[in-house]
C-alpha cells in the first residue's frame, strides 16, 4: 500500500511494533523541546535517569511561558533550567527569545525529523513537515535519554485544500472550519496531513498556524509536505541546507479524507468558552470589544504582525480598546523594528509585552471583569485568560486589527479593501540569545537550585485491591487547565507540586483539595475527552499528590491519558456511557485484584458499597499496565537501573 506522509516518516523512525494497528509502536525521537512551565519536572526528571548529555540529535529548552517575575519563584526556575541545559548538553533559548514553538520552526526544525516536546503546540513544527508530537515532560525527559516515544499507530486524515483564499481571510479560518466541522475532540488518535493545490499558497507561517491548532482538534499531529515553499522558509532562514522535499506517494491511503474550499471560506471566531464553538462573524457581529490580543505561538509571527500594522494604518486604537501585542519571537520583533513596523504599532496604542507566551496563558494582561477579549490565540477556555468571566474570542490578525479600531468585533470586509502589503523583508537572524550546548571538555556547572523547587512526589506501586471513594463527578470536555490552572499567580508553582495541589480544579470545586485530601485514595468520575487541552502533566502529578488512584471516563485526550499512566493514575473507561449517572460523591468503590484485571483482558469490575457491580473498560497497552503496576514510569526507569 502507498505510504502517506506521516507514516513515510514513522516508518524512517519506527523502533517497536508494526502498522497492524494493534498494541502500540515506538518511535526514534530526533529532537525534542521543553518550555519553562513543564521543563522543571521534565528536567528533574532527566537528572534522575543518571545520564552525562542527552543521547538526542538537538534537544532545546526554552524560557516563554513564566515571564512575569513578581516573586523570586519563575526566576529561580529559569536558573535552574538553564543550568540544566548547560550540563547536558542542550541548547538554551533565553527569556525574552520568543515561545518555543516559533523559535524552533525558525531555527531548529527539519523537514523529516522527529520533533517530541512537553507543550501540546509542539505540532507547530509540522508546517516545515516535521513530525512534532506535544508530550507530557516525563515522555520527552525519556526521549532526552534515548529512549523511544511510545504511542497507538495514529489514523491519518488528509485534509485537501483546493482554491485560494479570498481576500480578509486568512489560515487562522481554515483551521477554525476544521474545528468547526470536526470538534475538540475530531483529532483524537488521528495526525492531519494536509495537500492538494490549495497548499501552494500557504506561507510555512500559515501552515503553522494551522499545523498549531491541530492540538485543538484532539490530533497527534498535524503537517505539511515539504515543497518549494519550505525551501524558500528556511533559506530566508540561512538554513536551506536542511531541506529536503517530503511528499506522500502516489496513491497513498488515508483513513479520512476533508476536502476545504478554501475560497469559499469567510471570516470565522471561535466564540466563548471553546476552540470549537465556531461561527461566522457575520452570524455574531457586532460585539463591543475591551481587549485585543495579538501574538502567541498560533499568530505571533511577522507576517501577522505586519497585517496587523497594515490594517491600522496611522489610525489610533478605539477609545474602549486596549490592545496588547507580544511578537512570537526575537526574531519577528527585530525585523518588525527594522522595516520600522514596532514604531507604527507603538504609534496606534499598542501595548507591546516581550517576546513570550504572556496573556495566551493567563501570565499578565487579564481583561476586565466581563470583559470581551478578542485574541489571536488558540485556546479561550473559561478563566483562562485569567479573568474568570472574560469573553474571549478566538480569531485571525485582520478580524483583531479591525476590532482594535473600531472598538467592535465585526467582519472585517466591511471597512474596504484589503491593505497593499510591501514584500515581506527578510528576517533578521541573530541568534545571540540561544546559548549553544556546553562543548566537551567544558567544565561541568553547577546545578542551581531555588527553594521554589521541591523534589518530585513519586507514586506507591498499584495495592492489590484497590478501595476508593468519589472525589468528583464531571462532564465533558474537561480541560487541564481545569484541573491545574494556568495564570500568574498558579504557573510559579510549577516546581512545587505540594503547593500547587492546593488549586486544583479550584474553579470547578473549590472544595475538591479538601474532600480528596480527606478521603487519601480516591477516583474521578468523568465524560468525553478528558483531559484535552495542554500537555502539563502537572495535571495527573497533582491529582496523583492528593491521592486520586483512578479516573473513569468516557473517552481520555491523548497526552493526558498518557500522563495519567506515568504517575501510576489508572484511566479506565465506560463501556456504557450512561454509568456515569450511577455515582455519588462520597460513594465507596472498591476494584478487586487490580493488577490481575488489568492485565487480563479489558474488563475491569468495579464494585460498589451497596454489593452492585459495574463492568468498566480499559484501553492501556501491557507496557502501560506495567507502568501502573510499580506506581509510575520514574519508578519504572530507576528500578531498570537496579
Ligand atoms: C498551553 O497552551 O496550555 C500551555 C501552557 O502551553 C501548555 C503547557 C503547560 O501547561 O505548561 C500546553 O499547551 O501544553
Ligand atoms: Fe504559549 Fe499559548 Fe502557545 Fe501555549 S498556546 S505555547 S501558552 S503561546
Amino acid at each position: 500500500m502507498a505510504d502517506n506522509l506521516v507514516f513515510k516518516i514513522i516508518k524512517e523512525h519506527l523502533v517497536s511494533g508494526d502498522f497492524s494497528g494493534e498494541g502500540e509502536i515506538g518511535i526514534r525521537v530526533d529532537q525534542t523541546l521543553t518550555q519553562d512551565a513543564t521543563g522543571t519536572i521534565a528536567y528533574l526528571q532527566l537528572e534522575s535517569m543518571g545520564l552525562d548529555k542527552v543521547r538526542t540529535e538537538l534537544s532545546v529548552s526554552y524560557i516563554d511561558h513564566n515571564t512575569l517575575q513578581s516573586g523570586f519563584e519563575n526566576a529561580d526556575d529559569h536558573r535552574y533550567l538553564q543550568s540544566v541545559a548547560a550540563n547536558y548538553g542542550i541548547w538554551f533559548s533565553r527569556p525574552g527569545n520568543g515561545i518555543c514553538h516559533q523559535v524552533h520552526l525558525e531555527r531548529f526544525g527539519v523537514p523529516g525529523k522527529t520533533l517530541l516536546g512537553s507543550d501540546s503546540h509542539t505540532p507547530t513544527a509540522g508546517g516545515l513537515g516535521m513530525l512534532g508530537i506535544g508530550a507530557g515532560g516525563l515522555d520527552v525527559a525519556v526521549a532526552m535519554a534515548g529512549g523511544p516515544f511510545y504511542l497507538s499507530l495514529p489514523k491519518v486524515i488528509k485534509v485537501n485544500l483546493v482554491g485560494e483564499l479570498p481576500s480578509w481571510v486568512g489560515a487562522k479560518d481554515i483551521i477554525l472550519e476544521l474545528l468547526r466541522r470536526l470538534s475538540v475532540k475530531g483529532g483524537v488518535g488521528k495526525v492531519i496531513e494536509y495537500g492538494g493545490p490549495g497548499i501552494d499558497h500557504l506561507s510555512v507561517r500559515d501552515r503553522s498556524t494551522i499545523t498549531n491548532m491541530g492540538a485543538e482538534l484532539g490530533a497527534t499531529s498535524s503537517i505539511f509536505p515539504s515543497d518549494e515553499v519550505t525551501l524558500d522558509f528556511l533559506r530566508k532562514q540561512g538554513r536551506e541546507e536542511v531541506w529536503k522535499p517530503l511528499a506522500p506517494e502516489s496513491g497513498a491511503h488515508y483513513d479520512e479524507e476533508i476536502t476545504i474550499d478554501l475560497s469559499s471560506l469567510e471570516p470565522l471566531v471561535a466564540i466563548p468558552h471553546s476552540p470549537d464553538a465556531v461561527k461566522k462573524i457575520s452570524e455574531v457581529e457586532p460585539i463591543a470589544v475591551d481587549q485585543v490580543a495579538v501574538g502567541s505561538c498560533t499568530n505571533g509571527s511577522y507576517s501577522d504582525l505586519r497585517l496587523l500594522a497594515a490594517i491600522m494604518g496611522d489610525n489610533v486604537i478605539h477609545p474602549g480598546v486596549s490592545l496588547v501585542v507580544s511578537p512570537g519571537s526575537r526574531q519577528t520583533y527585530l525585523t518588525l523594528a527594522r522595516e520600522g513596523v514596532m514604531e507604527k504599532l507603538v504609534s496606534s496604542g499598542a501595548r507591546i509585552l516581550e517576546s513570550a507566551c504572556g496573556p495566551c496563558i493567563g501570565m499578565g494582561q487579564a481583561p476586565s471583569s466581563g470583559g470581551v477579549s478578542v485574541r489571536t490565540f488558540n485556546r479561550n477556555f473559561r478563566g483562562r485568560s485569567g479573568t474568570a468571566d472574560a469573553q474571549v474570542y478566538l480569531a485571525g490578525p485582520a478580524v483583531a486589527a479591525v476590532a482594535a479600531l473600531k472598538g467592535f468585533l465585526t467582519d472585517p470586509r466591511e471597512i474596504g479593501s484589503y491593505p497593499d502589503l510591501p514584500d515581506e523583508s527578510p528576517p533578521v537572524i541573530d541568534d545571540r540569545m540561544l546559548i549553544p550546548p556546553r562543548k566537551e571538555n567544558d567544565p561541568p556547572v553547577e546545578v542551581l537550585r531555588g527553594p521554589n523547587i521541591k523534589p518530585l512526589p513519586l507514586n506507591k506501586p498499584l495495592p492489590e485491591n484497590l478501595k476508593v471513594r468519589v472525589a468528583l463527578i464531571v462532564g465533558d470536555n474537561i480541560t487541564t487547565d481545569d484541573i491545574t490552572p494556568g495564570g500568574s499567580k498558579v504557573l510559579p508553582l510549577r516546581s512545587n507540586i505540594q503547593a500547587l495541589s492546593e488549586y486544583v480544579f479550584d474553579a470547578l470545586d473549590s472544595s475538591f483539595t479538601d474532600r480528596a485530601k480527606e478521603f487519601k485514595s480516591s477516583i474521578i468520575i468523568a465524560g468525553d475527552n478528558y483531559g484535552q487541552g495542554s500537555s502539563r502533566e502537572h495535571a495527573a502529578l497533582a491529582p496523583m499528590f492528593l491521592g486520586v488512584k483512578a479516573v473513569v471516563a468516557k473517552s481520555f485526550a491523548r497526552i493526558h491519558h498518557s500522563n495519567l499512566v506515568n504517575y501510576g493514575i489508572i484511566p479506565l473507561v465506560f463501556k456504557n456511557p450512561g454509568d456515569h449517572e450511577r455515582f455519588n460523591i462520597g460513594d465507596l468503590l472498591v476494584i478487586d485484584d487490580v493488577y490481575a484485571q488489568l492485565s487480563g483482558g479489558n474488563t475491569v469490575i468495579i464494585r460498589a458499597e451497596s454489593g452492585s457491580e459495574i463492568e468498566i473498560g480499559h484501553n492501556l497497552s501491557e507496557r502501560q499496565i506495567e507502568i501502573i503496576r510499580v506506581g509510575g514510569l520514574l519508578n519504572l526507569t530507576r528500578g531498570d537501573k537496579r
